[in-house]
């Protein structure tokens, strides 16, 4: 029988938290293997639960700390005021249990945001400290967005675009010297998680979303909207709910979208199996034209406790400018409702890109204090040019180092480069939002 091995990689970052973070790409390559009769096995540079010494504290709603290890900051980031780490387990705990796996015929390694590129590519030399002639494989958004970059630099032996196909699917068989016959079933998978006791657990219903923002890079990493079948929804949140979590995250681009026809049904089968035990939560931005009364008052029902409005700004010329994906109107409207119905303390945030058009500081001050004064939790995002889109390629004019270098898409890094004192800047946004 063949065996690959699937991997989550580190991190390098100057902040990274596990606000519900997992590899759900890994599963979803697990799951079109398993069916080809291949056995897999996952390691996970980013466990919480098995350091050498204790495991990561459990904080709010299942979330935690990262085992964190200082790094030296590449020369590019010399004047971020913040400290450079790698997160993850220790290295010799990765060596160690790569080398209880035993024979592997391939590993495939997953990838997130471009800039962590360099956790992709320490992952990739610890596992070839062990399987030296083994084929690694890469996916995921770095793959896709900077698969030129991935290909020089990752150490990976073949790159992966985009969600996986029939086609590249063939391609992964065809290394393992298997010829197949079935065609795959893109929208089906399931979870597996080899530990017990789950913190939270993760949900995904639909992949991509219909609208195109200038700074999002959804369409190329998902070019069709696709519903998760329910059943598959429902099996994933069983499974997790089994292994003990109570707190579920959502995944989707675009999770309100058909609520009727979709989470709403999925709620409401939820209620009949008795599992209200359980809180949801949203840490991706949800559409504010999607929150009519109906809508707000099922999810505050629900047990949904983290819900994050994708606002981005409140200037029309800005939102129009960006993609219309909402208008202020729609914004308070959805607000109304959330607000009446949230009887139990759910915390209400929009997201607020800072950066974007020509900054302006003490606009982006009001914006916060208009969002406190509704009683909205402002959460700041910086803005990050993302390959592929709209806004990177106006950023690459001015910018031509993001294109060579994708440590310059930090979101922490890149508005360094266009605002003057803008770390000083930043931080009394945040005194603002948290006095
Ligand atoms: C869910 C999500 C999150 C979640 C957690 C994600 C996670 N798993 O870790 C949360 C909400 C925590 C999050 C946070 C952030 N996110 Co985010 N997130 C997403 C989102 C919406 C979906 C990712 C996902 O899991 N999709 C579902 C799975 C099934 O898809 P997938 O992993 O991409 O895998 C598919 C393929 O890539 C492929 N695949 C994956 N691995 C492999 C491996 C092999 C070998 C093969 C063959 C194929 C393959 O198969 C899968 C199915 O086809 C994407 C946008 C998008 N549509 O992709 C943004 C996205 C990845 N996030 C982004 C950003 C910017 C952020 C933040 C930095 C935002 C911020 N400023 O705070 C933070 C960073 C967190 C941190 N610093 O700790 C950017 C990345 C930009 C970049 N430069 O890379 C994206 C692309 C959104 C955007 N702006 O366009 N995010
Ligand atoms: S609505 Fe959200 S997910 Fe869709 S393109 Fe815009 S930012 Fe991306």
């Amino acid at each position: 029988m063949k065996k690959v091995l699937l991997v989550n990689p580190y991190i390098y970052d100057f902040k990274a938290y596990d606000e519900w973070m997992r590899p759900l790409g890994l599963f979803r390559l697990a799951y079109e293997l398993q069916r080809f009769g291949i056995e897999v096995s996952f390691l996970d540079a980013l466990n919480r639960f098995t350091w050498e010494n204790g495991s990561s504290k459990e904080k709010a709603f299942g979330t935690g700390n990262y085992q964190v290890l200082e790094m030296e900051k590449p020369t590019i980031y010399k004047t971020v005021p913040r400290r450079y780490k790698k997160y993850g387990i220790s290295d010799s705990l990765f060596l160690d249990q790569l080398e209880k796996l035993g024979p592997i015929d391939l590993v495939a390694v997953t990838s997130k945001m471009t800039y962590w590129y360099p956790g992709v590519q320490h992952t990739i030399k610890l596992i070839r400290q062990v399987y030296k002639k083994v084929k690694i494989v890469l996916g995921g958004t770095y793959a896709t967005l900077c698969s030129d970059h991935a290909q020089e630099n990752s150490g990976a032996d073949l790159i992966f675009k985009g969600p996986i196909t029939n086609q590249i699917l063939k391609q992964i068989l065809n290394l393992l010297e298997l010829n197949p016959q079935q065609q795959i079933e893109i929208s089906k998978f399931n979870l597996h998680f080899p530990i017990e006791n789950l913190p939270y657990g993760v949900l995904c219903t639909s992949l991509g979303c219909p609208f195109k923002c200038t700074y999002c890079a959804s369409q190329i990493l998902q070019p069709d909207y696709q519903k998760i079948p329910l059943e598959t929804v429902f099996s994933h949140f069983m499974y997790q709910y089994q292994k003990g979590a109570r707190h579920f995250a959502f995944y989707d681009d675009s999770l309100l979208l058909d609520f009727e026809n979709n989470l709403f049904i999925f709620l409401k089968e939820l209620k009949k199996q008795n599992t209200c035990d359980v809180t949801f939560h949203v840490p991706n931005g949800v559409h504010a034209r999607y929150i009519t009364k109906n809508v707000a008052q099922v999810m505050m029902d629900s047990g949904f406790k983290t819900i994050r409005i994708g606002l981005e700004s409140i200037d029309p010329f800005i939102q129009k400018k960006t993609g219309g994906k909402t208008t202020t109107k729609q914004f308070e409207n959805a607000i109304f409702f959330l607000n009446k119905y949230n009887k139990d303390n759910a915390k209400i945030g929009a997201y607020l890109l800072v950066g974007l058009d020509d900054f302006n500081f003490s606009y982006l001050k009001n914006e916060i204090l208009w969002l406190k004064s509704k009683g909205v939790y402002p959460n700041l995002l910086n803005i990050s040019p993302v390959p592929s889109t709209e806004l990177y390629q106006q950023y690459v004019k001015d910018f031509p180092i993001i294109e060579k270098e994708p440590l310059a898409h930090n979101d922490l890094y890149f508005n360094s480069l266009r605002i003057s004192d803008f770390y000083t800047k930043y931080q009394e946004l945040k005194n603002i939002i948290n006095n």
